[in-house]
């Protein structure tokens, strides 16, 4: 529980305690010993499916980043639908001198089939008044509901299924709830610096159960609406990363951020999501992964904690149902994720991790974002600039930035100091 508790939001406690054993164990049957990390060989980047190389720049941005995707689509996120044509964003609530007057802040709702009564989910955005508009901005789906980013009791509570825990009634968002999360998204230090944070509660999209997607957008849209799923049909972390390209369809449509100038973020398995988001949408202008772990940034193949076994029994739901088939299979699987980091390039991201945080595998998250440096190099960037891992709480990196930062499972004001950092050098000024 240990590693759960940390600024993580309500109720995700309680799904931690299930999936990943109690403080600090070493849950049944996974390895936290690096000497028991089978050898392994990657998935070359720089090679085709079909085995030749891949020569230049053209090569990859014109058809090998496009294999790269389709094979993480049919085996382990699946396939997400195309945004919904009558699609449309309205402003439900704005105030200009939120926060003090540190603030302005507005509240949409992104109404996905053009209706109030169909499926939808609501954006909090706080734009920074001190700073000229369009901003550039940080987006990241949350784990309890808009309002436990900020004790601000303008935030509109979810009216969304949410997981029992404190602030949660009958699985319903309580006033108890504000700000619960507070310690994860440091509202007001993101503002001074100048960027402007949207979020979204990621059960407005779909609740994070096995059987969440009758209640959320895989049920509306798409081919669950014909009530069955194909292997390589999407699971809930698409339908999530899909709700964060919609989200940003509605900012960049507004006047106020720089569509241009978005960073995607997210924590854990919303780290996960957050991946498979900018991997997918390269209008992302910068990603960034906090202790994701497996299904994340982290190798699978080295099956050191989470392992696909592991991870697609506790979340059968979060990828497509092809990815069971790798369950201590990972050396068949067509890819390894340090190609999910490799769609990124050549746009900036950032991995983290945290020492006591051995479930994620803080070394196999280093590691792929060691091995997505190729395909960096190959566009004309500099990846991580560093070939050993850095000791904790020393970041690196040049257009790959990486840190491993002393402590537990959790996203601190420490990780967005060096996200904020990141993005001073590389979203200061707006991509061509
Ligand atoms: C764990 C899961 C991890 C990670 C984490 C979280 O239980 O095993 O893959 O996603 O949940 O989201 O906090």
């Amino acid at each position: 529980m240990r590693r759960a508790i940390r600024g993580l939001g309500v109720g995700l406690a309680v799904a931690l305690a299930h999936a990943a054993g109690p403080a600090g164990a070493q849950p049944a049957g996974a390895n936290y010993d690096e000497a028991k990390v089978p050898a392994y060989t990657l998935p070359d980047p720089l090679r085709f499916a079909d085995g030749t190389p891949v020569r230049d720049a053209g090569d990859w941005t014109n058809r090998r980043r496009a294999e790269v995707a389709r094979l993480f689509e049919t085996h382990v996120y699946g396939r997400s639908p195309a945004p919904p044509a009558a699609v449309r964003s309205v402003v439900v609530e704005s105030d200009p001198r939120a926060l003090g007057g540190l603030a302005t802040r507005r509240q949409l709702r992104v109404l996905l089939d053009g209706t109030d009564s169909g499926p939808g989910f609501e954006i909090l955005l706080y734009l920074p008044n001190a700073a000229s508009r369009p901003v550039p901005a940080f987006l990241g789906l949350n784990f309890g509901g808009n309002h436990t980013v900020h004790p601000d009791p303008g935030i509109r509570l979810s009216t969304a299924w949410m997981r029992e825990g404190p602030g949660v009634t009958d699985h319903r968002a309580t006033e108890a709830g504000r700000g619960a999360a507070a310690a994860s998204w440091p509202v007001e230090r993101i503002l001074d610096r100048g960027y402007a944070l949207a979020t979204v509660y990621y059960g407005d999209l779909e609740p994070d159960r096995a059987d969440g997607w009758k209640d959320g957008v895989r049920s509306r849209i798409g081919p669950g609406t014909a009530g069955r799923f194909a292997p390589d049909d999407w699971g809930a972390i698409a339908a999530w990363a899909w709700g964060l390209s919609r989200a940003l369809d509605a900012l960049a449509k507004g006047p106020d951020v720089d569509g241009r100038r978005v960073a995607v973020i997210g924590h854990s398995r919303l780290g996960k999501t957050a991946l498979w988001a900018g991997a997918q949408d390269e209008r992302f202008a910068m990603v960034v992964s906090n202790d994701s772990g497996e299904g994340g940034a982290a190798l699978a193949r080295r099956r050191f904690g989470e392992t696909t076994e592991a991870i697609t029994t506790a979340f059968p739901h979060w990828f497509c149902s092809r990815y069971r088939e790798y369950a201590g299979r990972e050396d068949a699987l067509p890819v390894d994720q340090h190609l999910l980091l490799a769609l990124v390039a050549p746009r900036p991201l950032y991995v983290a991790s945290a020492t006591e945080d051995l479930w994620a595998d803080p070394r196999g998250e280093f590691l792929a974002a060691r091995a997505a440096e190729p395909v960096y190099r190959l566009l004309g960037g500099e990846g991580l600039g560093v070939d050993e891992m850095p000791v904790p709480d020393r970041p690196v990196g040049k257009a790959i930035g990486y840190h491993l930062r002393r402590g537990v499972h959790a996203l601190t004001a420490y990780d967005w100091e060096q996200y904020l950092d990141f993005a001073d050098r590389h979203l200061r000024s707006p991509r061509p």
